[in-house]
């Protein structure tokens, strides 16, 4: 018999956040980084996202041994946890330098900084034994669209797919597509621009993607379909699944919380595709309330695994039979009946 998915979790720290937001700053007391990575394995989580500056803060300032030192030290902290460093990722969007981009600026020696940044990136990476690089593409876009010659920051985003390919040959490049924000436009706002540009590279098999719901949905795109599209190139290598109420900025609300049916179809395409039977996570990417009381506050992440988890039993409960003979038939209201009766719990 087909093996059952046991789901593996993860989150960044950035998860855990203490409420700023544009318009005002911390409501709860900063809590402290390595503090954060006993409160997964209680929460239900053994996966941890990492920027770059997570793991080694500061790292701009220091060489490369020093470096190394650090990303060590957090490799014996996570293995002494039960932890699993799921992924490093270069943070371009907060240095001076990366004002106008990072791998598309127009300048030189800012794209000189871009790289040498990823190249440390992939150190810390290996220091950790991760093998995942995950470029969100923060920077690179553009506010108005003559301010950079598209067609060639494509090129440049390609180039530097291939250079980090070849800089270490056990890394994986997982692209996380957002159409938007910081930027007006991003360069790579779907899913098929990412697989597009693993296709175009030196070693396609080394390139994947990242699909976050609200990601998808701020293009206008189903989550699940998104989802589906890289599985079907077998190139969906981790998913940040939350939700995101109608076009605005990017909200990070727990998984599920506004399209409840939109959730059910993520859960069931990663269910049906065998996603997570090689290790995958189950990544959340949600953002606690400004709102909310508590310390540390982790509720949002308690509750979307949890909301995951009970999708899951609806995707596995879901009676096939009826489903394949509404598509038979071609009754898809029947269909959506069902569905819509199953997810209330009343069939
Ligand atoms: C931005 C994001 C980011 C990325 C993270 C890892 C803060 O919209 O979703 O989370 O997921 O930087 O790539
Ligand atoms: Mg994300």
């Amino acid at each position: 018999m087909n093996q059952l998915t046991q789901y593996r979790f993860s989150f960044g720290p950035w998860n855990i956040s203490e409420g700023a937001d544009p318009f005002g700053g911390e409501v709860r007391p900063v809590f402290p980084h390595e503090d954060k990575f006993a409160l997964y394995r209680p929460l239900g989580f053994e996966g941890v996202q990492f920027h770059d500056d997570d793991v080694v803060p500061g790292m701009d300032e220091l060489s490369a041994a020093q470096i190394e030192s650090k990303a060590s030290e957090v490799r014996k902290m996570l293995h002494n946890q039960g932890l699993t460093p799921e992924f490093v990722a270069p943070r371009l969007w907060f240095a001076k330098q990366t004002t106008d981009g990072a791998y598309t600026s127009n300048c030189a020696s800012e794209r000189a900084y871009a790289w040498e940044r990823t190249k440390k990136c992939i150190d810390i990476a290996r220091a950790l034994d991760c093998k995942g690089i995950v470029l969100w593409l923060a920077r690179e876009g553009t506010y108005i669209r003559e301010a950079k010659d598209a067609r060639l920051a494509y090129q440049r985003l390609l180039e530097t797919v291939n250079a980090i390919l070849d800089y270490d040959k056990n890394v994986e490049v997982w692209i996380e597509p957002k159409p938007n924000e910081p930027t007006d436009q991003a360069y790579v706002p779907t899913i098929g621009h990412a697989i597009a540009l693993a296709y175009a590279s030196h070693a396609p098999t080394r390139v994947k993607g990242l699909i976050e719901s609200a990601h998808a949905l701020l293009a206008g795109l189903d989550p699940s379909d998104e989802m589906a599209f890289a599985l079907a190139h077998d190139k969906l290598a981790s998913v940040h699944l939350n939700d995101q109420n109608g076009l605005k900025y990017d909200q990070d609300k727990n998984f599920g919380a506004v399209n409840l049916r939109a959730a059910f179809n993520q859960v069931r395409v990663l269910e049906e595709a065998g996603y997570g039977k090689r290790g995958e996570f189950i990544g959340l990417d949600v953002k606690a309330f400004r709102t909310q009381r508590g310390y540390p506050v982790t509720d949002h992440l308690r509750n979307s695994r949890a909301l995951f988890l009970m999708l899951v039993e609806k995707v596995r409960s879901l009676d096939q039979t009826i489903v394949e003979q509404c598509r038979e038939s071609r009754d898809y209201e029947a269909l959506e009946l069902y569905l819509l009766k199953h997810l209330m719990g009343l069939q």
